[in-house]
């Protein structure tokens, strides 16, 4: 299937506006109806759908958050009966349970749409040969890119994540020209790769990477090891998943597709709409969704927009790399991870032996996180027998490793060693600045 939606991306502003109001007055009466969490807010502040005109209202509306999908989990914020849901995905809570997202025929459709828009901007068609080796499963990556590839009329290799050897064995004999993954896995894939001696086997051409932050020094690497072109794609599950804005041919900046969503930066402290160029936190509402539709939603991102025409002709505001968080989730080789996630599985595990007292210490070698969590050993516990040290270290990665989906390494240390902080507890220590 050919993918064209030229009339969209190159709508003129002022339309593109008209259509956002049209399509937010509509959604803001839609939740207000179907959504108890939404009504609630609205309520409170003394508002009702007839009060929003258009996007001129939008500053009006209550934020939502993470912490409402763990509230309402699993299905409590959904729009739509589940008869009408045909697929669910899933992603790191704050705490143990995970969130859950929905998505109806329709929202399928659009998120490959969305995901069609950039493949076709960055030159990817039927011609090509897509390898996606984004995990598939509850994570978004890998469905998210199979739609778009498939949309474009690409050939899918529906690869999934791990397996390196395997990996780069199928992008030489199936002859993958795309490749979709996380930027560390991409660079990881370099370096074996190299250390293989098969890069001039390899027939990439165009790398589609993102799901975590990386810097353009790492995009310069992946490119010169893959010999490929590497694109920046951003999205979260809460609004869609990968696609909620991607690069185009100029790579300046990722194009939010405005039609379905809107996008406002905020001073991330007070809540204030901040002024057109100014770094805050990125808020999205959902226009389209049908199935899980957010309103405001705090992706807690730090980014700013650009708001000039891009040389591409589109006319979608772009979003430049997102800096940093205003919480405190890292992202660790791609997953999402809370530290209040760790803290719950540790006052989980029985007896007394460890305190609750730990320390995450993450950090970048050879282009790949590291990741160490040291846990005291209770005074009752304290014990220099190696082999029981090591039992217990066994189960708590094992149950840190099903909670979060990602291995630390543990370091039972021993007791009273972790620093203690008069203020606040300094419980992740990242080293990763400067070197992503
Ligand atoms: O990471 C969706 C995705 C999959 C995006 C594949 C791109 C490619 P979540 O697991 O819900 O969804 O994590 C969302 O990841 O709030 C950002 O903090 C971060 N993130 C995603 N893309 C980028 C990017 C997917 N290109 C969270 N640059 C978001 C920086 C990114 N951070």
């Amino acid at each position: 299937m050919a993918y064209l939606h030229e009339k969209i991306e190159t709508m003129p502003r002022e339309e593109l506006k008209k259509l956002q109001s049209e399509r937010l007055v509509a959604q803001v009466k839609r939740c207000y109806e179907r959504v108890e969490c939404f009504r609630n807010r609205m309520n409170e502040l003394g508002l009702t759908p007839d009060d929003i005109h258009g996007i001129q209202d939008i500053s009006k509306l209550p934020f939502s958050y993470k912490n409402d999908l763990r509230d309402y989990y699993p299905y409590g914020l959904f729009a739509e009966p589940m008869e009408n849901v045909v697929r669910v995905h899933a992603s790191s809570g704050t705490t143990g349970k995970r969130i859950v997202v929905g998505y109806t025929e329709n929202d399928l459709q659009m998120w490959s749409e969305c995901m069609a828009r950039m493949l076709t901007a960055i030159g990817v068609g039927k011609d090509d040969i897509a390898q996606v080796s984004f995990g598939y499963g509850l994570f978004t990556g890998g469905f998210g890119a199979h739609g778009g590839a498939e949309m474009v009329g690409a050939t899918v290799i529906p690869m999934s994540s791990g397996n390196t050897a395997l990996q780069i064995q199928t992008m030489i004999d199936f002859g993958a020209t795309v490749l979709f993954c996380t930027p560390s896995y991409a660079m990881y894939l370099a370096e074996e790769v190299e250390r293989l001696g098969v890069k001039d086997q390899l027939k990439l051409r165009v790398g589609v990477f993102g799901a975590e932050p990386w810097s353009e020094d790492l995009r310069q690497e992946i490119a010169e090891g893959l010999g490929l072109k590497a694109y920046d794609i951003y999205g979260l599950s809460e609004v869609l998943g990968p696609g909620v804005s991607c690069e185009c041919e100029y790579q300046a900046g990722m194009h939010v597709w405005e039609d379905n969503f809107i996008v406002e930066i905020i001073d991330p402290d007070t809540g204030e709409v901040l002024p057109e160029g100014s770094t805050g936190e990125l808020v999205f509402t959902s226009l389209t969704k049908e199935a899980f539709p957010v309103i405001r939603y705090r992706t807690r991102d730090i980014c700013s927009l650009i708001t000039e025409p891009c040389k591409c002709g589109r006319t979608h505001v772009r979003m430049r790399k997102p800096t940093g968080r205003s919480d405190d989730m890292l992202i660790i080789r791609g997953v999402n991870v809370f530290p209040s996630q760790i803290e719950e599985v540790l006052l989980n595990i029985k007896g007394d032996d460890i305190t609750p007292n730990y320390q995450i210490v993450v950090d970048r070698v050879n282009n790949t996180d590291t990741f160490d969590v040291n846990v005291e050993m209770s005074e009752a516990f304290f014990t220099d027998d190696v082999k029981s040290i090591k039992k217990l270290e066994n189960t708590i990665v094992e149950k840190l490793r099903s909670t979060l989906g990602i291995s630390p390494k543990v370091h039972l240390v021993n007791p009273k060693s972790i620093v203690r902080s008069e203020g606040k507890a300094k419980r992740v220590i990242d080293n990763r600045k400067g070197k992503i």
